[in-house]
C-alpha cells in the first residue's frame, strides 16, 4: 500500500506531536447559545486554532535554538467537542461516533470498566450537568496563557460559560521534562508511517528512531489506514467515517491525575527497606525506567545516565528476551501500558492499542516539610486515538487493573504460572481495593527469590476525566456553519 499523505494542514496541533507547552490552559466550556458560539467561533477563533504543519515548524526550530534562550512566545490554540457538545452543534439526529465517546468518561459503565473512583469523589468543578468542550491554550509561561484565555472568554461569553480552567505547567529548573514522581516522561512514542523520519533507512525501514514502531495514521487520526493485527508493518482497513467532517479527526481522553508524592517517596523507602534493595531501584521496577529515563531492559541493576540522554539507545528494546522478568517486571508501567513483543500474539497486536501522549504536570513543587500531601499536584494526562475503547481504556482496563495480564508467564525453576498484578503507577482495582505486583526484588541475571510488592493505597488518583472529539480545521468550520 502506498504511504498515506497526511494532511498536517488540517489535523490539529496537539494531536501528532503536541504543541509546545511550557504552560497549557485547559479551558472547559459549556455552550450557552449555539448559534451565537458558532459564528463568533468561525469568525474569530477557526483562524487562529494551530495545526499540525505550524507545530511542525516551530519544532524545527527549536531544536536549532540553544536550551539555554528564552521560550518563544508562540501561542498554541485548539479546540475539541465531548458528545454533549457535539450534540448541541448538530442537534440529536447527528452521526454516532465512537461508542466510547459516545458513552463519556462520567457514564456508571465507563467507571465501573476502568475501576475509576465514582463521580461524586471528582473534583467539584467538573461535576458539572454538562461540559461541550475544551480550549487547550498553549505557550511559554503561565501569564502568557492566561491572557489569551481571558482574551478568548472576552471574545465568546456569553455565547460559552466557563466551567472550569486548569492550569498544567511544565516542572522548573533541572526537574524540566520530569513528572512529579520524579521521572523523565515523553520519551516513548509511537512513530507515524508518512510522517516521522526514519533514521537507519537501510536497517530498520519500521522503526522511526531505534526502537521506534511506525504505526499506521488511522490509528491516530481518522480517514487513514490502520494498523493491520496480524502483521505489524501492514496496513489494516481505513475505519468508516461517521461523516465526511470526521476525517483529519481525532479522539482526545483528558484525566486529572493527582499524584500523591510524599506518601510515594515514603512507601517506596520503606518497601525498599523491607526488601533489602535501595529505594531508587525499587522505584525503578515499579515504572520500568530509572528516574534518569534508563529502561531497566537495558539497565537491570544501576542507572546508567549516558543511555537514557542518548535517544538512539533509550528506547531501544522489548521484551521478549527478558520471558521471566528478570530485567523488568511483567507490571512494571512501561511494560504494561506498551508491552512491545511480549504478549503470546506478537508486536502486531499490541500496535493496536498505542496512544499518543501529550500530557503537562501540574500543581507546585513538594514543600519543605511536606510528608504528607497538602497541595494537589500530578499529570493533566492527555492521549491521542482513533478509538477511545481500543486504544486508552484498553491500556487501562486491559492491561494496568488487569493483574493476569501479561499472560501466560511461568515460573524459571517450577513452571508454576505466574500473575504479574497491578500496573503500580496507575492501575486501579476495584472499589478502589489494594493492589500487589509480582517480582519487585530483581531476580537479574539469575535466582528464583519470590517477593510480592503490596500497596494498599494509590499513588495517582483520578479527579476528573473527559473525552472530547478534535475535529479537523475543516471539519471545525463545517460543524460551525
Ligand atoms: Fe505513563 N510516570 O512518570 O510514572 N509513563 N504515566 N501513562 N505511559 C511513562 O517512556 C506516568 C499514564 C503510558 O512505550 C513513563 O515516555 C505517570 C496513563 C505509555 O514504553 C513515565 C502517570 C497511561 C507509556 C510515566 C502516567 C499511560 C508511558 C516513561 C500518571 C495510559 C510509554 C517515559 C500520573 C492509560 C510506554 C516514556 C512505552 C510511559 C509516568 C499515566 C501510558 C515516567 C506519573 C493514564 C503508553
Amino acid at each position: 500500500m502506498n504511504m498515506p499523505k497526511l494532511d498536517l494542514g488540517e489535523i490539529q496541533g496537539d494531536v501528532l506531536t503536541g504543541m509546545q507547552k511550557d504552560a497549557e490552559l485547559f479551558l472547559f466550556f459549556k455552550i450557552a447559545d449555539a448559534n451565537r458560539f458558532k459564528n463568533l467561533t468561525s469568525d474569530l477563533v477557526i483562524g487562529r486554532v494551530v495545526a499540525a504543519r505550524r507545530v511542525r515548524e516551530r519544532e524545527r526550530i527549536v531544536l536549532q535554538r540553544p536550551s539555554s534562550a528564552a521560550r518563544e512566545p508562540w501561542l498554541g490554540l485548539n479546540l475539541g467537542f465531548t458528545m454533549d457538545g457535539m450534540t448541541r452543534l448538530l442537534g440529536p439526529r447527528r452521526p454516532a461516533m465512537d461508542p466510547a465517546f459516545e458513552r463519556g468518561a462520567a457514564h456508571p459503565e465507563t467507571i465501573a470498566l476502568l475501576n475509576d473512583p465514582p463521580v461524586t469523589t471528582w473534583l467539584a468543578d467538573y461535576r458539572s450537568d454538562r461540559i461541550d468542550g475544551v480550549f487547550l491554550i498553549t505557550g511559554p509561561d503561565p501569564s502568557f496563557v492566561t491572557h489569551h484565555g481571558n482574551l478568548l472568554r472576552q471574545l465568546l461569553e456569553p455565547a460559552i460559560s466557563v466551567v472550569t480552567a486548569e492550569l498544567g505547567t511544565v516542572r522548573p529548573g533541572r526537574y524540566r521534562g520530569r513528572e512529579h514522581f520524579g521521572f523523565v516522561d515523553g520519551i516513548s512514542t509511537p512513530g507515524i508511517r508518512g510522517l516521522t523520519r526514519v533514521s537507519r533507512p537501510g536497517i530498520a525501514p519500521d522503526e522511526g528512531l531505534p526502537g521506534q514502531d511506525l504505526v499506521w495514521p488511522g490509528e491516530f487520526v481518522l480517514g487513514y489506514p490502520g494498523q493491520n493485527p496480524k502483521d505489524p508493518n501492514k496496513a489494516g482497513p481505513t475505519q468508516p467515517l461517521p461523516a465526511p467532517w470526521a476525517k483529519n479527526g481525532s479522539y482526545m481522553v483528558f484525566r486529572r491525575l493527582e499524584q500523591r508524592v510524599p506518601e510515594f517517596r515514603r512507601f517506596v523507602a520503606t518497601e525498599a527497606a523491607r526488601l533489602g534493595m535501595y529505594p531508587d531501584l525499587l522505584a525503578a521496577r515499579m515504572l520500568g525506567r530509572w528516574r534518569s529515563g534508563a529502561p531497566l531492559e537495558l539497565a537491570p541493576l544501576d542507572d546508567n545516565t549516558l543511555l537514557a540522554a542518548n535517544d538512539k539507545r533509550n528506547n531501544d528494546f522489548g521484551y521478549a528476551g527478558d520471558p521471566f522478568q528478570r530485567a523488568c517486571p511483567y507490571a512494571a508501567h512501561i511494560r504494561k501500558a506498551n508491552p512491545r513483543d511480549d504478549p503470546a500474539e506478537g508486536k502486531a497486536g499490541t500496535l493496536t492499542h498505542r496512544i499518543i501522549r501529550a500530557g503537562i504536570a501540574f500543581g507546585p513543587e513538594v514543600a519543605p516539610g511536606e510528608t504528607q500531601t497538602m497541595h494537589p499536584r500530578g499529570l493533566m494526562f492527555v492521549c491521542y486515538q482513533a478509538s477511545i475503547g481500543r486504544q486508552f481504556e484498553f491500556i487501562q482496563s486491559g492491561y494496568a487493573d488487569n493483574p493476569d495480564f501479561v499472560g501466560g508467564k511461568r515460573r524459571p525453576d517450577n513452571h508454576r504460572p505466574v500473575v504479574p498484578g497491578f500496573d503500580p503507577i496507575i492501575g486501579q482495582a476495584k472499589g478502589n481495593g489494594a493492589r500487589s505486583m509480582d517480582e519487585p526484588a530483581p531476580n537479574y541475571p539469575a535466582g528464583n527469590r519470590r517477593t510480592v510488592l503490596d500497596m494498599p493505597d494509590e499513588f495517582v488518583i483520578v479527579t476528573a476525566s473527559g473525552y472530547f472529539f478534535m475535529p479537523s480545521i475543516t471539519g471545525l468550520r463545517t460543524l460551525l456553519s
